[in-house]
């Protein structure tokens, strides 16, 4: 085994075109939490970097839709993910951006250096242009249609319909999604990396000397090998990025995923002079935590350009993981199918160990894992609250009842088995605990501090210290054990949930210093006579309220996604000019749909919901209220005395704490506004429409 100096812990730099959801944190932000928040127990050097992943195309794209600079777009989303991840717990020695000067200036040098070595191939190539926007077009933002099946909204990459994958060449009538225009061909030059050349490497390194790699992720590269490398393109046309530092390179920037990862390296410029410590020095285990979606990037292109370069060290370990899904069906930010983190942290405040918890339970390690409210619940009530919170709570309650609230004496002639089994396991524990995160089997290792703590449970059972009487030696060696189990508890939760484990050594009138890693595993804690302070509420109950409120939300934002998707919003993905048509229905199931013209008697905005709008809709034979997600498109004063045509008998659904009853349809004009269907002429209200 290899003795390290320093740790360097990374996490996936997250796009700076939206906040994050809870997929982020479970496959990214929290894994790499815990494995730092150990390493600092631990006493090691560890910095633990991150930041803003704030160029390509998705941030000019959302940029153009909303009508903003991208600039805009990335101070918005910055400070939200910065606040929300803060919040959270998540205990970054740096957030930085790759919009700082300092990364745009590391890239360009990282380029440079290969440029000088010769490393990159300069080939031209006709991309798709289109002439309205002024801009190269990637190819996601092509559409047209499909050579296989027809589709008549493929997309410039693959088609959604039939699964194939696509090439913009392939497409029938191509079409740019942000114009609609036909795009033309244009003569574009670009520097290339010849993967290829380090596939023998690649090889030897990964499938040879990192077989200890994540089945998925060691996997997932060999499959890549097995197919063979190619050249990548590492610049593109774009006037957003950092810039090619060439003479003849105008209008080009670095790719975004070449630039991206130098973000680490220049964020740890950022953090400390001594950076080169731990980029340059072999005894620093890097380790990458990250999404399987960006495992290539982090094991085969990134790796190849550090070895061109030759300066810095390579990656120990990529522990990546699969994907969250939300109630049974995968995350999508553009349908707002998605839990969003600065969502939760106003919705629950402080329960953050409660998310930190449940998210790790369920982390998808190994395979895809499922998130839903109802196990959200389940977990923190019957794991949290039933096992680790009753313990603790009961071995203070019980401390201040028949100890006077200090430490009781230890009696060591009155020592039994049970004491001593309970010793073994919090022993035990240690080892396990620390193997599973040095192993990043970070639910494992959670378990086994849930296991310890169902011990405690079993053994206050079992010792009963409530009946004792005067029998006092036996109340204070059992009271005594389990305040030493409380403490060896909240070492043991620290990384995992740092919330409760601060709250635990308020209780214990202890430092953060008693947290030391190497502190657990000892009977030895809390001094005998020291007193306690009273217990603090460690996790509260989830209700069901709570989870039927969150479980609407989620509906909710489906409804306002589909309101808005064509305007494009909410979407990180382009929306395509026409989507493609629903499934045929019959007339029974249209007609099931009550459509009725209505007046907009009241407007009025929604507290604390940028889209939403609260009307009152007069039909003639009745007044209702209905929520709107409109906000972004009217403002109340300018759509009071309108005719607009409502689903009528769609059920009452809750929105922000209003019940609204009935959804008003609406339309997109071309410049993405949504706009009323409203009768041509004058329409009785409450009439129907058919
Ligand atoms: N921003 C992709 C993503 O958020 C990308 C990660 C960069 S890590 C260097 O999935
Ligand atoms: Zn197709």
């Amino acid at each position: 085994m290899k003795e390290f100096k320093r740790h360097l812990v990374t996490a996936a730099l997250p796009y700076a075109n939206g906040p994050v959801h809870i997929g982020h944190l479970a496959g990214n932000f929290l894994p790499a939490d815990i494995y730092a928040r150990y390493l600092r127990a631990k006493k090691q050097d560890v910095k633990f970097i991150c930041g803003t992943d704030e160029h390509g195309v998705p941030i000019t794209i959302r940029a153009m839709k909303e009508g903003v600079t991208p600039q805009a777009i990335v101070d918005k989303y910055y400070t939200i993910i910065n606040e929300s991840l803060q919040t959270m717990g998540i205990s970054f020695d740096i957030f930085s951006r790759t919009s700082n000067q300092v990364h745009h200036e590391t890239s360009q040098a990282f380029f440079k250096t290969l440029y000088d070595k010769n490393l990159f191939e300069e080939k031209e190539s006709e991309q798709y242009f289109d002439e309205e926007k002024q801009t190269f077009l990637a190819d996601r933002y092509i559409t047209g249609t499909c050579p296989k099946c027809g589709n008549p909204n493929a997309y410039g990459d693959q088609c959604e319909k039939c699964g194939s994958a696509l090439s913009p060449d392939e497409l029938i009538n191509p079409r740019s999604t942000l114009s609609n225009s036909a795009p033309v061909k244009r003569v574009t030059k670009h520097w290339y990396l010849p993967l290829q050349n380090y596939e023998v490497w690649l090889k030897q390194w990964i499938l040879e000397e990192h077989k200890d790699w994540k089945n998925n992720v060691y996997g997932q590269c060999k499959s890549w090998l097995d197919n063979g490398l190619q050249s990548r393109a590492m610049t593109r046309d774009s006037n957003w990025g950092v810039k090619v530092p060439l003479p003849d390179a105008e209008g080009k920037v670095l790719y975004v995923w070449f630039d991206a990862p130098i973000g680490y390296i220049s964020a740890t410029k950022e953090l400390t002079p001594q950076w080169s410590d731990y980029w340059c020095k072999d005894d620093t285990k890097l380790v990458h935590f990250l999404g399987k979606d960006n495992i290539v990037f982090h094991c085969i292109i990134f790796p190849a350009m550090l070895k061109a370069h030759g300066d810095f060290i390579l990656p120990e370990n990529v522990p990546a993981n699969e994907f969250l899904n939300i109630e049974g069906e995968k995350v999508s930010t553009s349908r707002n199918w998605a839990v969003w983190v600065d969502e939760y942290v106003k919705d629950f405040p402080d329960m953050q160990d409660a998310l930190r918890y449940v998210l790790c339970a369920n982390a998808p390690e190994n395979k895809d894992n499922d998130f839903t409210w109802k196990d959200f619940q389940e977990r923190v009530n019957s794991e949290l609250v039933a096992i680790f919170g009753n313990f603790v709570n009961r071995a203070f309650v019980l401390v201040h009842k028949l100890c006077n609230g200090k430490i009781p004496p230890f009696h060591l002639d009155a020592k039994d088995e049970k004491d001593d089994a309970l010793f073994d396991k919090i022993v035990k524990t240690k080892e396990t605990v620390s193997n599973c995160i040095e192993h990043y089997k970070f639910r494992e290792g959670l378990f086994a501090v849930i296991d310890l703590a169902r011990e405690g449970n079993k053994y206050l059972q079992d010792k009963e210290p409530w009946k004792k009487g005067d029998d006092q030696v036996s109340i204070d060696n059992s009271l005594h054990i389990c305040m030493q189990l409380c403490a060896n508890l909240a070492i043991f939760i620290n990384p995992f949930l740092p919330f409760t484990a601060a709250k635990m050594c308020r209780m214990m009138k202890v430092v953060d210093r008693m947290l030391d890693w190497d502190n657990s595993g000892s009977l030895k804690l809390l001094q005998k006579g020291y007193p306690m302070n009273a217990p603090e509420l460690l996790f509260k109950k989830i209700e069901d309220e709570q989870i039927v409120f969150q479980s609407e939300k989620l509906k909710n934002g489906l409804i306002l996604s589909a309101q808005e998707t064509a305007a494009g919003k909410a979407n990180d993905e382009p929306s395509s000019v026409h989507t493609s048509l629903k499934e045929t229905i019959q007339f029974e199931d249209f007609d099931k749909i009550d459509l009725r013209v209505g007046n907009i008697l009241t407007a009025e905005k929604v507290e604390k919901a940028d889209k939403l709008l609260k009307l009152t809709i007069d039909l003639g034979f009745e007044q209702r209220t209905v929520v709107s997600g409109i906000a972004m498109h009217y403002t109340p004063e300018e759509i009071v005395g309108m005719q607009v045509t409502l689903v009528a008998n769609l059920a009452p659904r809750k929105m922000r704490g209003i019940e609204s009853n009935g959804m008003i349809l609406m339309a997109e004009n071309a410049e993405g506004k949504l706009i009323f269907i409203n009768p041509h002429g004058e329409a009785m209200n409450g009439s129907a429409v058919k």
